[in-house]
């Protein structure tokens, strides 16, 4: 309820904000009244979260308020380097990106800092030496949702005695949220002496490379029991439950699987009995980004980390959550 509520708080603070941008549209625009153009680099669309992402970025930054120009790159870092390069070279007002993954940005954010351009990063962290090369970072806390994945197994372990062997399908290698879930996991579970986490690969954040990694772990593990998968995305733990099943396992009951973002398709598997819990990750960034490039190009200070408010479902509640579910 409290992350509800914190939620409808923030959009409406939202909606308020940009009903409030002083345009005879009623609309957020700059501050001649002219449309904002807004150059945006998205990671890809390798999952139902970033598909969700996309669609919500898209309709805040719609005409008139703002001009988007929006490039896809697809999961490689020089796509998106070579559209902030044509975004820089194209004079947008903003540029807005989600690094796919966290370092090697430095000399490209130093080109748009060098032209005057504002950087806001949405979703996704860098690493640069210099933090002024960006104004802002709106996005989830990744090493928080790897420890509730963390707290979420050791609360549903609890009376289990002897060895718990988790199997791990990290994102993207070297992705701030691939470091950061790892990280905030293993803080947690290292509490524990009973959990060991036996093998730990990329799945790239995608069902297909899921399936196929769980595949292979399930192959290497041989006689010996995978007691628990960690996920770091709903679409590899989906990929996973189908190399599961094909294995002549039951997902959710032999495995134990406990993945991060909380789409509808987890909702499924979880109403489905396959999946025990996902720790939610909200992709609808699109009007608390709005406002954010508004009070950029309008110089309004902002804060330099907003973390988005977030919580963790289970079996039981999946029935009753999935009608409300938005993405
Ligand atoms: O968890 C995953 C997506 O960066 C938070 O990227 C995002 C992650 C999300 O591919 O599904």
């Amino acid at each position: 309820m409290t992350r509800n509520s914190a939620w409808i708080a923030l959009l409406g603070l939202a909606a308020l904000t940009a009903c409030s941008g002083g345009s005879d549209t009623g609309k957020a625009k700059g501050a001649d009244g002219s449309a904002i153009t807004v150059g945006f680099s998205q990671v890809g669309a390798e999952s139902e979260w970033r598909t969700a992402n996309t669609r919500s970025v898209k309709e805040a930054l719609a005409e008139p308020a703002f001009h988007l120009k929006f490039s896809d790159g697809q999961q490689k870092q020089e796509n998106q380097i070579k559209a902030l390069r044509s975004f820089i070279a194209q004079h947008v007002d903003v540029i807005a990106f989600s690094p796919v993954v966290e370092t090697g940005w430095d000399t490209v954010l130093r080109e748009a800092k060098a032209a005057g351009i504002p950087v806001v990063l949405t979703d996704r962290a860098v690493q640069v030496p210099d933090d002024s090369l960006y104004v802002t970072l709106i996005g989830s806390d990744f090493v928080e949702e790897g420890r509730r994945a963390a707290r979420w197994l050791i609360g549903d372990s609890a009376g289990r005695n002897g060895a718990i062997r988790v199997v791990e399908l990290q994102g993207t290698v070297g992705s701030a949220p691939a470091n950061d879930r790892m990280r905030g996991f293993r803080e947690v579970i290292g509490q524990d002496a009973r959990f060991e986490v036996v093998r730990s690969q990329s799945g790239d954040f995608t069902r297909a490379r899921g399936k196929e990694v769980m595949e292979a772990f399930i192959k290497a593990e041989g006689k010996k029991k995978i007691d628990v998968l960690f996920a770091h995305n709903d679409d590899m733990a989906i990929g996973a439950i189908q190399a599961i099943e094909e294995a002549g396992l039951k997902p959710g009951e032999d495995i134990r699987i406990v993945s991060i973002d909380g789409v509808r398709g987890a909702f499924e598997a979880m109403k489905a009995g396959k999946l025990n819990a996902t720790v939610e990750c909200n992709p609808l960034l699109g009007p608390q980004l709005a406002r954010l490039i508004h009070d950029v190009h309008a110089g309004t200070a902002v804060p330099k980390r907003v973390v988005v408010e977030e919580g963790v479902f289970t079996r039981d509640q999946a029935a009753a959550e999935l009608p409300n579910r938005k993405y």
